[in-house]
């Protein structure tokens, strides 16, 4: 059934429940001299790119590549719209590698036709952090879909993270394929219900009027925890410890350092934004929540060209209750003109999904390893990891 997956250092469908087959890597590193040094072959028209992130131009052919062809929910009416200020915080973190920033062009016209990208990242399991490689942005331009073109994309990334000396990947895709480490579900908190009603992202509830709708999701125009403020320069070695200290109770979890917090968490406008709950009276760090600005194209509306989301990327909550930090989180993004805004239900995030009126979406998220297996599947609430 997977002609390609079943080929590769994933686990298997034919062995889960199998208890006898160890927790950790599947297959053991080969020595370096021993990895393919020539890259994949392509078919005759096309050519390997490695794509250098810096440059305006490169950004650019990836942002439209992507912003035209990359991910759309199951109906086709929405389709994601990474910003090249995204792209590149994404694609740039602490010891990024710009080999790991694959493309395919055309090569009589150079037009950019396919991209895959890996970066570097240390995972926690249990209590063994792996150097991995989190795998994002495959995409194949829509004329070329189904020759295959993926499985060589894979293999040519594989290749690539190999000659770093690092054997194993993370990745989320919204298709089942051998076999998710865990499968989460998308939950939405209308912030202008009107407009997610006008585009078709909600529905009008039975028995609910547009202006009950819209009093049924108001929120408070300030945020009300005292203290409450955004992320400062300052604040990196505090909210390291605080999130480094939470994490630690999941089975699967980044192993941030202060770099790691400077890069993913310290706010970018439009990208990501991060507050935090300073103790009025000790000025304690006590209390933290970050969400990233993921835009969607909106397909064939009159009215309406985007959708504004948050999506809700790490909170630690230690004395304000993560529910009430959460309200906080909605009110600045309201503040800031989201429409949305999204959470998974990883972590701690069930506790304040349905009383802070997020509904559950249509989409699933499923969560992979590669070549490092864990048994048995985890709860989303085991899962401490956010993917972009
Ligand atoms: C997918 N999303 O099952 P089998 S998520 C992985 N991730 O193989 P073809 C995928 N594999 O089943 P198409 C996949 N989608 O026969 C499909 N596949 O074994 C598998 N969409 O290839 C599929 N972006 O080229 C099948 O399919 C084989 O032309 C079929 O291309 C697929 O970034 C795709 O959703 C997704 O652009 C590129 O549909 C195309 O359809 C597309 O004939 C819209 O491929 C955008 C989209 C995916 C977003 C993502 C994570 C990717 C993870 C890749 C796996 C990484 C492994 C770790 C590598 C490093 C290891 C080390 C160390
Ligand atoms: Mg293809």
């Amino acid at each position: 059934r997977h002609k390609f997956w079943e080929t590769q250092p994933v686990g298997q469908f034919k062995d889960v429940g199998d208890t006898s087959l160890p927790e950790g890597p599947i297959e053991p590193p080969t020595p370096l001299s021993e990895v393919k040094q020539e890259p994949y072959n392509l078919p005759g028209l096309y050519e390997w790119i490695t794509c250098d992130m810096n440059t305006e131009e490169m950004c650019n052919e990836v942002y439209t590549l992507l912003t035209n062809n990359y991910v759309e929910d199951d109906e086709n009416m929405f389709r994601f719209n990474y910003s090249k200020e995204f792209l590149q915080w994404a694609l740039r973190p602490p010891g990024y590698y710009k080999s790991w920033h694959i493309g395919v062009r055309v090569k009589t016209s150079k037009k950019l036709v396919a991209f895959i990208t890996g970066i570097p990242a240390k995972i926690r399991f249990r209590d063994d952090v792996v150097r991995m490689a989190e795998i994002n942005f495959l995409c194949v331009h829509k004329k070329l879909r189904s020759k295959r073109l993926a499985p060589v994309m894979i293999k040519e990334v594989t290749r690539r993270v190999h000659l770093e000396n690092i054997w194993q990947a993370a990745y989320t895709a919204g298709v089942v394929l051998p076999t998710p480490i865990t499968t989460c579900q998308y939950w939405h908190r209308s912030l202008n219900p009107k407009k997610l009603i006008d585009v078709g992202f909600s529905r009008l509830g039975a028995r609910m009027t547009m202006s009950r709708t819209i009093k049924l999701y108001k929120l408070p125009d300030a945020t009300l925890t005292p203290g409450f403020r955004k992320m400062e320069l300052h604040d990196i070695p505090a909210v390291t410890r605080l999130l480094r200290n939470y994490l630690s109770q999941f089975i699967v979890a980044p192993d941030f350092d202060e770099d790691d917090v400077q890069h993913w968490l310290l706010p970018t406008e439009n990208v990501v934004d991060s507050y935090l709950v300073e103790s009025p009276n000790s000025h304690e760090i006590t209390d933290f929540c970050s969400f990233y600005t993921l835009p969607s194209s909106i397909l064939g509306n009159q009215n309406y060209t985007t959708l504004k989301a948050a999506y809700s990327y790490y909170n630690v909550s230690t004395k304000t209750p993560l529910l009430q930090l959460m309200n906080d989180a909605l009110i600045v993004a309201k503040q800031k003109d989201y429409d949305v805004f999204n959470a998974l239900d990883v972590m701690q995030n069930e506790s304040f999904l349905k009383e802070l009126k997020f509904g559950p979406g249509d989409g699933k998220l499923h969560y992979y390893l590669y070549n490092y297996r864990i048994r048995p599947a985890l709860k989303p609430s085991e899962l401490g990891l956010v993917l972009l």
